[in-house]
C-alpha cells in the first residue's frame, strides 16, 4: 500500500478501487475541485511547469520531477504507511490501539479539526493566485506553482478523510471547502490569516515562512492524533510542507541579502530609490505576518484544546519525546495574560494552556529565521538587525486581542497606537512601494533587482534552468 497507483483516475495508496462508493463520491467531487482550481487557482497561464509529484510515501526517492501542464498535475490521496501496532501516546486513551474508525463521541470535534485544517489549504492558493503575474524569476514562479499544487493536494488529503469517515456531513463539508473563499465578505475562510491578502512576493515569502510554519506545527500535533488515518495523512503532508518553508526561509534570505548588498555598495540606508526594499519595510512585513500567524494558535488558554488533548484528538509537538505522564491532569503552565490590565503572565492548568505550549515551540523556531537573516546583515558588515515583535503586538485572538501594544511589548493607549502603528505595520505607502518593484522577469537565468538569486536550484538543476514554459 506504499506506492501511489497512478493508473487510477484519483491516484492513491488507500485502496480506493476496493471501495466503489467512496471512489464514486470522490470522483464526483473531483470536477468541482478542478473547476475551483480553474477559477480560483493560479491566474497566470503556463504551458508547463517543472513540478515534483509524489510517487512514494517513504524514503529519499519519494518524488519525481518533470515538466507538467498544471491542470494535468495528478492530485491524489497519499497516506504514510500504517504501523499496525501504533498505540495512542497521550490523553485518557493513552496506551490503547490507535483508532481506524471515528469514535461516535468524538465525531463532531474531529470533523471540526479536519475542516479547519482543510479550509486553510485552498485559502492559501486563493491568496496567492495573482502572484504569477509578478514573479521575480522562473525559479520563483516554479516554486509558487509547486506550493500551489501541493496545497491543492493537502485539500484532497482532508477531503478524503471527510468523505471516507464522516458520511453525508463530511461530504457536505467537502463541498463547503470549495465555496468559502479567502477574503470573501459573505463566506470567508475560517481563520483570520487566510483572509488577508498576499499581493506581493515579500508577503509571499513572509507567508511561507511564518504562516506555513504554523501549518508545520498544527500538522505536527494532528500527526499525534489517536485517529490513525488523520495521523498518517499529516505525516505525509509534513514531508511536502518542508519545501514550502524552504521557499519562505530562503526567499526572505534573498531579499535581505540583496538589500544589504545595495546598502553597502551605496553606503546608505535609503535604498528605496535604488530599487530594493529598505530594512524597516522588511521589518514591518515581518511584524505583520508573524503577529497574524501567532493568532492561528488560538487563545493562550482554551478549553477546546484541553478537550482535544484529553480525548486523544490532537497531541503536543513531538509528544512522544516529552518526559511527563502525557495526561497533564496535575500539571500547570505559565501563560501570557493580561494581569490587572497589564501585559504579564499567569499560571493555569497545563491542559488549558496547550495552545501556549505549541505557540512557544513555534516562536522558538521562528527566532531561527531571524537569526539567519541577522547573520546575513552581520556578514555584510551592517549594524542593523531584524527582530520578532512581542507576543502582545497586533493580536486579534487570545489574551491580548483587546489591547494595543508596541513591538517592544509596552501597552499603548488607543490614540498612541493609532498615531504610531504606521511605524510598525506596512502602510499603504509601503505596500504601494513594494508592489511597484514587482515587475515580472520571465527570462531564463534573469532575476528582478530587489532579490538575490538562490544559492541552489531545484532538484540539482541550475538557477537558469527552464523551470516554467509560459
Ligand atoms: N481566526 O479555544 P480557542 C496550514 C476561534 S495552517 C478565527 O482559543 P482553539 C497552512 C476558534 O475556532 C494550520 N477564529 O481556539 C498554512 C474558536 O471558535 P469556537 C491550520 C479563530 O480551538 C499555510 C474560538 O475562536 N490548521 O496548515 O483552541 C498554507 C476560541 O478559540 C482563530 C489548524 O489550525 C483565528 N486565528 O484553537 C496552507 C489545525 N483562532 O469554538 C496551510 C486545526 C481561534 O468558539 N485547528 N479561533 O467557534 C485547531 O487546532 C484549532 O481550531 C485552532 C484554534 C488552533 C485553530
Amino acid at each position: 500500500m506504499t506506492r501511489p497507483d497512478y493508473a487510477e483516475k484519483i491516484p492513491n495508496n488507500v485502496g480506493l478501487a476496493e471501495d466503489r462508493r467512496l471512489q464514486r463520491a470522490l470522483e464526483s467531487w473531483q470536477p468541482d475541485f478542478l473547476s475551483w482550481w480553474e477559477t480560483m487557482g493560479p491566474s497566470l497561464p503556463a504551458q508547463d511547469v517543472y513540478l515534483r509529484t509524489a510517487i512514494d510515501v517513504r524514503g529519499e526517492g519519494w518524488a519525481q520531477f518533470g515538466h507538467v501542464p498544471m491542470r494535468d498535475y495528478r492530485w491524489g490521496i497519499f497516506l504514510a504507511d500504517r504501523d499496525a501496532d501504533r498505540r495512542i501516546a497521550f490523553g485518557q486513551h493513552k496506551g490503547e490501539a490507535a483508532w481506524q474508525k471515528v469514535p461516535g463521541e468524538y465525531r463532531a470535534e474531529l470533523q471540526r479539526l479536519i475542516v479547519i485544517q482543510g479550509d486553510t489549504e485552498p485559502a492559501s492558493v486563493e491568496q496567492q493566485r495573482n502572484l504569477g503575474a509578478t514573479a521575480p524569476s522562473l525559479y520563483d514562479l516554479r516554486n509558487l506553482f509547486q506550493v500551489n499544487v501541493e496545497e491543492g493536494r493537502h485539500l484532497w488529503a482532508m477531503v478524503y478523510l471527510l468523505h471516507a469517515y464522516f458520511g453525508r456531513e463530511g461530504r457536505e463539508e467537502a463541498e463547503e471547502l470549495l465555496h468559502r473563499n479567502s477574503g470573501s465578505q459573505d463566506s470567508p475562510r475560517i481563520l483570520g490569516a487566510f483572509n488577508e491578502e498576499t499581493p506581493d512576493w515579500l508577503s509571499f515569502f513572509m507567508f511561507t515562512y511564518f504562516t506555513d510554519r504554523d501549518g508545520k506545527y498544527q500538522l505536527g500535533t494532528l500527526k499525534e492524533s489517536a485517529f490513525d488515518p488523520l495521523s498518517r495523512t499529516c505525516e505525509f503532508m509534513l514531508k511536502e510542507e518542508a519545501h514550502h518553508m524552504m521557499v519562505g526561509t530562503t526567499g526572505v534570505d534573498r531579499v535581505v541579502e540583496r538589500t544589504a548588498q545595495v546598502m553597502i555598495e551605496n553606503d546608505t540606508d535609503e535604498v528605496a530609490a535604488l530599487g530594493v526594499i529598505p530594512l524597516p519595510v522588511i521589518q514591518k512585513y515581518l511584524n505583520f505576518h508573524y503577529s497574524v500567524s501567532l493568532d492561528l494558535f488560538g487563545g493562550e488558554t482554551s478549553t477546546n484544546v484541553a478537550n482535544y488533548y484529553t480525548a486523544g484528538l490532537k497531541g503536543r509537538w513531538l509528544e512522544e519525546r516529552r518526559r511527563d505522564d502525557h495526561l497533564l491532569r496535575d500539571d500547570a503552565i505559565m501563560v501570557d495574560a493580561l494581569t490587572d490590565g497589564q501585559i504579564g503572565q499567569t499560571e493555569v492548568a497545563a491542559l488549558v494552556g496547550l495552545n501556549t505550549d505549541l505557540r512557544r515551540e513555534y516562536i522558538a523556531d521562528c527566532s531561527g529565521g531571524v537569526k539567519r537573516w541577522n547573520r546575513i546583515l552581520a556578514d555584510a558588515g551592517l549594524p542593523q538587525r531584524l527582530y520578532l515583535p512581542h507576543q502582545a503586538f497586533n493580536r486579534k485572538v487570545g489574551a491580548f486581542a483587546g489591547i494595543e501594544a508596541s513591538p517592544a511589548g509596552e501597552k499603548l493607549p488607543a490614540d498612541e497606537w493609532a498615531a504610531r502603528k504606521g511605524q510598525w505595520l506596512p502602510t499603504d505607502t509601503d505596500k504601494t512601494f513594494v508592489r511597484s518593484l514587482m515587475q515580472p522577469v520571465y527570462e531564463r537565468g534573469k532575476i528582478a533587482a530587489w532579490v538575490a538569486p538562490p544559492r541552489n536550484g531545484i532538484n540539482g538543476q541550475p538557477f537558469d534552468y527552464d523551470y516554467v514554459h509560459l
